[in-house]
Order: structure tokens, then C-alpha cells, then sequence
């Protein structure tokens, strides 16, 4: 009896260990596969193929058993050489442009400046493809059991089939370490693998080999406008195997009965910086790879994930899983708005971090308008820097999603562009500080371009301070905010000298300018105007955090206040005639307007100055106006959408806008429309990055804000989200909310480290208790932690015509903890 319990005992004891056992196994296996984007057949199109890179190289790996492709980026590699497109005729013109716009003539006022003001040279440089690799594997046309993935988690893309009972890998990835794109091929057999290596370029390029196993392909890039193309640029594509035998043959080099064979793939340019291109391109790609190729290829592996993982870990989230997840990414967002699939939504939150990790690194260029992933000579929009809302929204997620280092490439291009921006501002205006419109490309050009109705916006400057302001806001770094100060100096500098007084009320406005590339109903040939509302919130922001800077460095008092003295001066918003937050200084906007542009909802996201709790008005105007603009649109618009909506407080019409980005960009008659394509590439139509990065940044806004005087915690959470947790967000005033768990959309458990101590003013609407039992206090009054102020705008104008929608508030707790570097605390619902 005894000992029949005894080995019942043991029984039990073996049986949970098993089932631990293979809970674990279950769990993890689990875990490793939800954080992929996979597929059951190679891609047959570009927005198929799966991107990976390390901030300077970029590729797309098809998976194709037969004929491999991976199409090569360089973030350098641009067309073009430095050059300066600043049109001086303006200066002349300004004051007459100035009274047409006054006497409301927009047309000939646009007129006047398509003449004498865009400029007459660079339009901006497109950024350029390198070329192709090409592996062709002969007899590999019929294969069974095909997958292939990317995971994001690792940084790595695989894929495997079969043919002839023989397995073959492949797995490719982008070192940063080693600076080197590496594809590594096995076969389950031993002397089965056969290929042949080329390259290519929709261009003309030198094409050689040396020796046995290297492949080099040499080039210069294109000309665009009247801008020769001066960057070399060379590949190296070395292949080592093991087993079999290598050898070149016509510029391609043929491996035959390898068992192994690893290809190191290396590109450089001769760009050095903006203004300098005069580097080696041919002994950079050679030093890159000959550093490489000392490393074993499991030693390569291993330091690209820990590299990638020491940014991607800070942030995991969760919310929710259903069966969904079985099927394949490209089946999952056909069917993701028919269908429960909140994983989906997480995956393409972490894949927005993977983009901006993998194409944003210090040290190099900013993400561009498709990040670093193009595969033409001149593509859509020169695939440059779009500023009137592209580039700034890439950095969207950057801070909150806990990825502040990547930030870096953005704000040096800043620092460039106030260097060469202050060229513009004095032979285009005869003003001081510097100045950028609505484009710039690698060589940090700043003048206008494409036309007046899209070009003739020099706010370029103004949105893009903003980001050296929310670096410090996050962080708190005073070394920093000196280094970045000069520069938000100079900006405001320009506006000081640009601004120019109406006649109708008197206000300082910019003038000319536009509502980012739209025209009223009023005057639709012609965008151009004064005072709109996107560029006073503009001014009012750089003014203000200018001002703030100013007093935290004890610096230039009096430029402070002349600074003050304008920003008195400058307009307020207005709420026109259907109760919508207008546009334009004039109240012209049209109820059925649907442009993908809402520029005037910046006050809203990303800035705060719209408030649910500060400015009711103005909140209530702000929603009417979205309303109206209608929720489908292009890609990055849509992005947009959900953190506006975020910021509305309504989670649920938040996750409707991601539905609609999640909705296949590839319709059924093959037409294209504003969404997502297989690859989860976010389409414009066509691909644009930016739209990926405002989807992730507009899920992180529903689960964590800290624009409005607190730590908001879960915002607006959708009602179908009823669990969940995510872990790792980042507020300002260097709080990290280490673990935010909820249930039934009730937070269950919150841990907040305070990484600069502070006054830590959470709120939400959970009624919450301190983990260590002592009672929380109801905050008052204004937030003591200075990163937690609040803007004073000026009272709204309400038109008199206009009825305003009262906006109803879910109550919300609103706790102070006093917290010290370095410390942690822990709350639950109470
Ligand atoms: C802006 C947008 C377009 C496009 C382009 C790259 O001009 O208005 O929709 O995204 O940038």
C-alpha cells in the first residue's frame, strides 16, 4: 500500500513534469511562431518578396526554388550629385505674391510662384536601386513541401522546399555588426547543391569576377534633371562552400556539388556625407567583406540577432490569439477584417519596429519614403523625403515603441538641413535662420519643387524640429537638447523674419504656404494661402518648445522674448460654420472633402494642443472634421487615422481604421487601393513605408499616451481587445511602463520604472491600488514634472453659425506617485 503510493506519487510527480515539459515546448514553439510573416509559395511580385537589412543594406528575397532573387539596396546609393536647387528670382517676387494672396487672386498668385519660386533645377534626386544577385538552381523548377518565412524576431528569412527527396535551406539576413548581407544554403543531402550566380542592373554597369568565388558588379548612379549621377557604387558577392567544387565562367560563377554554400554579400558607395562623394567605393565593399569572411557563419548569426534583439526585446506585446494565426500571412489579411485575428494587428505593430530597426541605424541615412527597399531606377516620388507628413511619421513609433536610438539618422539629416537650409532661406527670402519646403533628398536640398499647388510649403523645418523636442521629451538627455538647440534657434530664427502681417485681423502668418497639398472648395485650381491652421499650430509648437529649451540651457533671454512677442501675435484656431476645426485662416472647408491630408488635426497627433480635457471646443470641432474626411484612404492616411482616433479616446473606431489599413492593397480585378500588400508592405497605393510606421505608432497611442499632462494608460482600448498585455512603451519624462497587463479591459496589472524620477501622474480608467498597499493620491492641480506641462493656446474663434457636438467622457482616475530614478512601481485594480 505504502509503496503503491509512493510510486503513485512518483507517478504523478513524472506525469507533471512531462506535462511541463511539453507545456513549455508547446508554449515556446507557439511563441517562435507567432512573430513571423510566412507563406506556403515563393513571391511572384515585388510586394511578395520579404525585406530584411541593417540601416545601410537593404533586400528582397523572393524564395524562389529555380531562379533566387534578392534585389540589393544601398541607403547611398542615390542619383545625382550634391547640388543646390534654391530659386533666388523669389525674392522679388515675394512681396507681389503676398498682395495677391491678400487680395484673395490665389490663382495668379500660385502662378507667380510655379515661375519664380520652384526651382528651376533639381526637382530632388531619386534614390536608386543597386541591382539584382540571381542564383539559379537548375532542376529545381518542380518542388514539394515549400515554406518560407520572415521572422521578426530573429531578423531572418528562410525558406525550404524539396526536390528529388533532397531538402534544401536558405536563410539570408543583414548584419550590422558585419555589415554584410549573408545567404546561407543547405541541402538535407550531402554534394546536392548546384548553382549559378549573376548579377544585374536595369542600368548600365561592369559586370566581373575574380578569381573563383567573387562576383563584382561596379557602377555609377543616374542622371536626374540636370544633376549628373556621380555615386559609385560596387557589389562583391563572395561565395564559399564546403564540398564541390567553384568557378567563374562569363561574369557568373558556378557552384557544383557543394553540401554548403555561404554568399557574403557586400556594397559601398563613394558617398562620404551630403557634400562630399569622394570615398572608395571598390575598397569599402572589399573591407567590409574581408572583415566578414574571418567570422564562422554561426558566429555571424549569432551576433546579428543579438545586435537586432538588443533593440526589438524592449518591446513584446499581446493581444490575443485565435486560430487565425494557423493560416498564412497573405491569407490572414485577406481575411483579417471578416475575421478575429488581434494577433495579426500585434504582428504588424512588431513588424513596423522591425522596418524601422532595420532601416534606421545610427550612422546612417534616415528611413526614406520606402525606408530602404526599392527596386527601380526612378521610383514613385523619387522614393525621397517627403516632409509634409512621410518622414515624420516614419519616426512616429520611435520613442514610444522604445526604439529612441534610431532617431539618430533623422536628426542628423535636421542638423544638415539647417546647414544648408540657411542658403534657401537667404537667397530665396532674404531671411535669416534656415528654411526647407515639403521635399528633400540625400543632398538636403531645400527649395521648393514639383509646383506651387504641392511645393509651396516652408514648413519643412517647423515639423521636423519638432522631433529634436519629443528626443529630449522622452529622455531628458540636457547635453542633447544644447546639441539640437542651435537648431531650433535657427528655424525660429527664419519664421521671425518670414512671417508677415495680414490685413483682415492682423496676425502674423506664413504667407505664401499651403494646407499640405490641398485647396479649398473655395478656390479649388489653387492651394496657395495665409495662415492655415497646420502651420500656426506648427509655429506655435516650435515657438513654445523653442522658448522651453531656451530656459532649461539658461540661454537667450531676449530672444525669448521676441520670440513671445510673436507668438502672441500669431492666429488662433477657429471652429467654422459645421462646427469643424477650419483649415484655413478663411472658414472654407467643405463637409464632403475627403483629401488623405489632415493637416489641421496635427494639433490633435501628434502634437497636444487639441485636448478632450483642456479644450473641449476645439476637441469636439477636431472630431467633426475627421468625421467628414471619412476613414478610407490611402496607406500612410489611414496611419494617421488611427492615432487621431486615438487621440479622440474612441479605441473602437481606432481599430476600424487599422481593418481598413489590414484590407488587402491588391483587389480581386487587380486594381490597387490604399491597405496592406502580402508582404505587409503598407500601400499608398504604391508602397510607402509610412503607412506601416503610423499604424505601429497608432497602436501604441490606443494603449499609451502622454501628450496630455499624464501617463495615460490604455486610452482606447477597443472593446474586442478584453485581454492583453504589451510591455516595454515608453512615456515621456523617462517612465517606462515595464509590464501593462489587462483583463476584461480593466488593467490588472501596471509597472512603471522611473528612469528620471519626477512626479509620475498616471490616469486611467481602472480605479487602481499600489502594490505595496500605500493609498494613492488624487492628483491636482497642473503636473509638477516639468516634462508633463501642458500648452496655453489661445481660446478658439467659434463662428456663430456653428453648433458644437458634445463629446462624451468615460470618468477617469487621475494618481500622483513621487517617484526617484531608478525605482519601479507596481499598481493593480483596485
Ligand atoms: C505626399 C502625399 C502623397 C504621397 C507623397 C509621397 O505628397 O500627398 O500622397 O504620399 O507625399
Amino acid at each position: 500500500m505504502i509503496i503503491n503510493t509512493k510510486l503513485n506519487n512518483l507517478g504523478f510527480i513524472f506525469f507533471l513534469i512531462i506535462f511541463c515539459l511539453l507545456f513549455t515546448l508547446e508554449l515556446s514553439a507557439q511563441s517562435s511562431t507567432l512573430l513571423k510573416l510566412w507563406y506556403n509559395q515563393p513571391a511572384k511580385q515585388w510586394v511578395e518578396a520579404l525585406p530584411i537589412g541593417n540601416g545601410r543594406l537593404g533586400a528582397m528575397v523572393f524564395g524562389i526554388p529555380s531562379k533566387e532573387e534578392i534585389q540589393l539596396n544601398e541607403s547611398t546609393v542615390w542619383a545625382g550629385q550634391p547640388n543646390r536647387n534654391d530659386n533666388p528670382d523669389a525674392k522679388e517676387a515675394l512681396p507681389k505674391v503676398r498682395q495677391l494672396i491678400f487680395e484673395d487672386k490665389y490663382k495668379e498668385a500660385q502662378d507667380l510662384v510655379n515661375q519664380k519660386f520652384i526651382s528651376r533645377n533639381s526637382q530632388g534626386m531619386p534614390y536608386q536601386v543597386v541591382g539584382n544577385l540571381e542564383l539559379s538552381f537548375p532542376g529545381h523548377e518542380n518542388f514539394t513541401n515549400y515554406y518560407r518565412e520572415l521572422n521578426i524576431e530573429t531578423a531572418v528569412t528562410s525558406t525550404h522546399y524539396d526536390v528529388d527527396g533532397v531538402t534544401y535551406k536558405r536563410e539570408v539576413f543583414a548584419s550590422f555588426p558585419d555589415q554584410v548581407i549573408i545567404l546561407r544554403i543547405t541541402a538535407s543531402k550531402t554534394g546536392k547543391i548546384n548553382l549559378t550566380a549573376s548579377m544585374n542592373r536595369p542600368a548600365p554597369v561592369d559586370i566581373s569576377t575574380e578569381g573563383d568565388d567573387k562576383l563584382i558588379m561596379s557602377g555609377v548612379t543616374g542622371d536626374c534633371d540636370s544633376v549628373k549621377g556621380a555615386v559609385k557604387f560596387q557589389v562583391q558577392v563572395k561565395i564559399a562552400t564546403e564540398g564541390g567544387s567553384v568557378s567563374a565562367n562569363n561574369n557568373s560563377i558556378i557552384v557544383n556539388n557543394a553540401d554548403v554554400a555561404t554568399l557574403y554579400i557586400s556594397i559601398a558607395s563613394s558617398f562620404k556625407n551630403y557634400n562630399d562623394i569622394s570615398a572608395n567605393a571598390d575598397e569599402r565593399a572589399n573591407s567590409y567583406l574581408q572583415k566578414a569572411l574571418k567570422k564562422s557563419y554561426e558566429q555571424a548569426l549569432q551576433d546579428h540577432i543579438a545586435d537586432y534583439q538588443h533593440y526589438f526585446n524592449r518591446v513584446s506585446i499581446d493581444l490575443g490569439i485565435t486560430d487565425a494565426v494557423k493560416n498564412p500571412t497573405d491569407v490572414r489579411i485577406e481575411q483579417f477584417a471578416k475575421s478575429n485575428d488581434p494577433q495579426l494587428v500585434a504582428l504588424c505593430f512588431q513588424f513596423g519596429r522591425y522596418l524601422l530597426i532595420s532601416s534606421s541605424r545610427p550612422g546612417g541615412q534616415p528611413a526614406n519614403l520606402q525606408g530602404i527597399w526599392n527596386d527601380q531606377l526612378y521610383p514613385p516620388w523619387d522614393s525621397k523625403y517627403t516632409v509634409n507628413i512621410n518622414t515624420e511619421m516614419n519616426y512616429w513609433p520611435s520613442e514610444i515603441t522604445n526604439l529612441s536610438e534610431m532617431n539618430e539618422p533623422l536628426i542628423q539629416m535636421i542638423r544638415e538641413l539647417s546647414q544648408t537650409g540657411k542658403q534657401t532661406a537667404k537667397d530665396m527670402y532674404g531671411a535669416k535662420g534656415w528654411v526647407l519646403h515639403h521635399n528633400t533628398d540625400i543632398w538636403r536640398m531645400n527649395g521648393p519643387i514639383d509646383g506651387s499647388f504641392w511645393g509651396m510649403w516652408p514648413m519643412g523645418g517647423a515639423w521636423l524640429c519638432q522631433h529634436l523636442w519629443e528626443k529630449y521629451e522622452f529622455n531628458g538627455d540636457r547635453e542633447y537638447l544644447q546639441s539640437v538647440y542651435p537648431v531650433m534657434k535657427s528655424a525660429v530664427e527664419f519664421y521671425l523674419s518670414f512671417l508677415v502681417e495680414e490685413p483682415q485681423h492682423k496676425w502674423l502668418v506664413v504667407c505664401p504656404s499651403v494646407s499640405p497639398e490641398n485647396s479649398p472648395a473655395d478656390h479649388p485650381e489653387s492651394s496657395i494661402s495665409a495662415g492655415t491652421t497646420m502651420d500656426n499650430q506648427l509655429l506655435f509648437d516650435l515657438f513654445t518648445k523653442t522658448i522651453k529649451s531656451a530656459e532649461i540651457l539658461k540661454t537667450d533671454k531676449e530672444f525669448v522674448n521676441k520670440i513671445n512677442d510673436a507668438l502672441k501675435r500669431l492666429p488662433p484656431m477657429q471652429i467654422g460654420q459645421w462646427g469643424q476645426l477650419q483649415e484655413w485662416m478663411h472658414d472654407w472647408d467643405s463637409q464632403t472633402d475627403k483629401h488623405r491630408h489632415v493637416s489641421h488635426l496635427y494639433g490633435l497627433f501628434p502634437s497636444n494642443q487639441i485636448s478632450p480635457y483642456r479644450t473641449p471646443e476645439l476637441f469636439s470641432a477636431a472630431k467633426t472634421s475627421l468625421i467628414a474626411r471619412g476613414d478610407e484612404s490611402t496607406g500612410w492616411s489611414m496611419g494617421w487615422k488611427v492615432n487621431l482616433w486615438a487621440r479622440l479616446l474612441d479605441g473602437d473606431h481606432a481599430l476600424k481604421l487599422i481593418a481598413d489599413q489590414l484590407t488587402p492593397a491588391i483587389q480581386h480585378d487587380g486594381k490597387q487601393k490604399g491597405g496592406t500588400y502580402p508582404n505587409m508592405f503598407d500601400a499608398h497605393p504604391p508602397f510607402q513605408i509610412d503607412g506601416n510606421f503610423g499604424f505601429t505608432a497608432g497602436v501604441a497611442e490606443m494603449l499609451l499616451q502622454s501628450n496630455d499632462g499624464a501617463i495615460f494608460v490604455l486610452p482606447a482600448l477597443p472593446d474586442v481587445w478584453k485581454n492583453g498585455s504589451v510591455n516595454g512603451l515608453r512615456a515621456r519624462g523617462g517612465f517606462e511602463i515595464e509590464s501593462l497587463e489587462w483583463k476584461n479591459g480593466a488593467i490588472s496589472k501596471l509597472v512603471i520604472k522611473s528612469n528620471l524620477g519626477g512626479n509620475c501622474r498616471i490616469r486611467s480608467y481602472t480605479k487602481l491600488k499600489a502594490e505595496d498597499t500605500t493609498p494613492l493620491k488624487f492628483a491636482k492641480g497642473e503636473n509638477q514634472n516639468p516634462f508633463f506641462h501642458t500648452p496655453k493656446i489661445k481660446e478658439p474663434i467659434i463662428s456663430n453659425k456653428a453648433t458644437l457636438k458634445n463629446v462624451k467622457l468615460k470618468n477617469t482616475f487621475i494618481y500622483d506617485i513621487e517617484t526617484k530614478a531608478g525605482e519601479k512601481s507596481t499598481f493593480s485594480e483596485q
